[in-house]
């Protein structure tokens, strides 16, 4: 169990306690129904949405009740949380369950569990003017940002790739600031790649700002490889490649079915092209390689290679998965979304969990997300490795540039030391 959280309003003198909480429906960038929540702590407030996945976990928490934010209204009883310490992560997330009463938040919704904490959080840090990744109590960290420059699967169209997505990593920075606009100049490289290719390309992106561009996996692996090799070289800093192939959205009845382009790989099939691709292409990133309830496979690859080897959807951000995971030696690296789980009391459960056994955390954005900056203490708060956020769009610069400030803010916390 974590040790207790520092408790800067009681230092102070102050008795902190949630003094108002309300809810509203929202959308989120990519027009998925959600939740708002606003949270006053006294004359301090603070709201906050919740995002949505597309390729989501089947072991997550369910992002809205049936019947929606309408449903959700009926079930939230927003006594429950009044005169609670915003900043005590688990009472307010034992509070949220106590008021769900079920395993997944399938009354209230992961979406409001989500915005309730996250808003707590932030109404409490305000109120104590500290910032909000101070109110975490683990080790804080400085991660760089990842994000994807070339997309497919469930975040794009059918003429875009299988998988889901290209990702490119500055990690040789020396700020975050510097890390971002070298991603800014990579997204932009490769469209410039794919125009020479595709003259007619119409510049279509993805849920989350990468080029949707016509293209099969392979030359698309070819395209982004040459689009960091370009950069790289321009600006004279390490950027590694990276992919998350969200395996489980094409993995059917025991078979890869990449179905836009017509190949269908067995399990076997599946180690062998991904240990070829890490080869070929220099990956040093491979995320959700292999359907989520395969745990012996991520095994396997993460035993034959160096790289990070990162579960998303297998570990849903819940510790009791983590544990075997950790067990079997199913990779070394983790995506945590706090929405995965519902609260970020569970999510820094997680989080301790992963760091005491050598897994470096990828604190994530959902591919329907919303303008709140909050990801970015969130990773820092957790002392993650990598943010993974996206390069471009609103709802991806806001967490990008609150994590430069951070950054350039707080200069004593360390920048992650890639491990590959
Ligand atoms: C992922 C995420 C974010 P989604 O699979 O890692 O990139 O996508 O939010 O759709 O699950
Ligand atoms: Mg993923």
């Amino acid at each position: 169990m974590p040790k207790p959280l520092r408790h800067w309003a009681k230092r102070r003198g102050l008795k902190m306690q949630i003094t108002d909480v309300s809810l509203r429906g929202s959308f989120t960038s990519r027009g998925d129904a959600t939740i708002e929540a606003t949270v006053k702590v006294g004359s301090t407030v603070a709201t906050v949405t919740a995002p949505a996945g597309a390729s989501t976990g089947e072991h997550e928490a369910l992002h809205l009740p049936q019947g929606g934010s309408g449903s959700v209204m009926k079930s939230f009883r927003k006594e429950m949380l009044i005169g609670i310490d915003p900043l005590s992560f688990k009472d307010v997330s034992d509070t949220l369950k106590k008021m769900d009463g079920t395993s997944n938040f399938s009354k209230i919704g992961g979406s409001t569990a989500f915005a309730v904490s996250v808003a707590s959080a932030v109404a409490g840090a305000r109120a104590s003017s500290v910032q909000l990744f101070e109110t975490f109590h683990l080790k804080h960290q400085m991660p760089f940002p990842i994000g994807n420059v070339l997309g497919g699967g469930k975040h794009a169209g059918p003429g875009s790739p299988d998988i889901q997505e290209f990702l490119s990593s500055p990690v040789g920075a020396k700020s975050v600031f510097d890390a971002v606009s070298a991603n800014i100049a990579v997204h932009r490289e490769v469209l410039k790649q794919i125009e020479k290719r595709d003259p007619t390309f119409a510049g279509g992106k993805g849920d989350e700002g990468a080029w949707a561009a016509n293209i099969k996996d392979d030359d698309a692996l070819e395209l982004v490889r040459n689009s960091i090799d370009a950069v790289s070289k321009q600006l004279g800093i390490r950027i590694i490649m990276g992919l998350d192939l969200a395996s489980s959205t094409f993995f059917q009845k025991g078979i890869y079915n990449y179905s836009r382009k017509g190949k269908k790989l067995t399990g076997e099939e599946q180690l062998a092209y991904v240990e070829g691709i890490i080869k070929k292409y220099d990956l040093k990133y491979v995320e959700d390689p292999f359907d989520e309830e395969d745990f012996e496979m991520f095994s396997r690859l993460a035993k034959s290679t160096n790289i990070m080897i990162v579960g998303d959807d297998i570990f849903v951000t819940d510790v009791k998965r983590l544990k075997k995971g950790i067990s079997m030696k199913a990779g070394n690296g983790v995506i945590l979304k706090v929405n995965q789980v519902g609260t970020l009391y569970d999510a820094e459960l997680f989080a301790e969990e992963a760091e005491r056994s050598g897994f470096t955390v990828i604190a994530s954005h959902r591919s329907g997300d919303t303008c709140d900056p909050y990801l970015a203490h969130i990773a820092v708060g957790v002392g993650a490795g990598l943010m993974k956020s996206g390069v471009v769009g609103g709802e991806r610069i806001s967490k990008l540039m609150e994590l430069s400030k951070v950054n350039d803010n707080n200069p004593q916390i360390p920048l992650w030391r890639p491990i590959v």
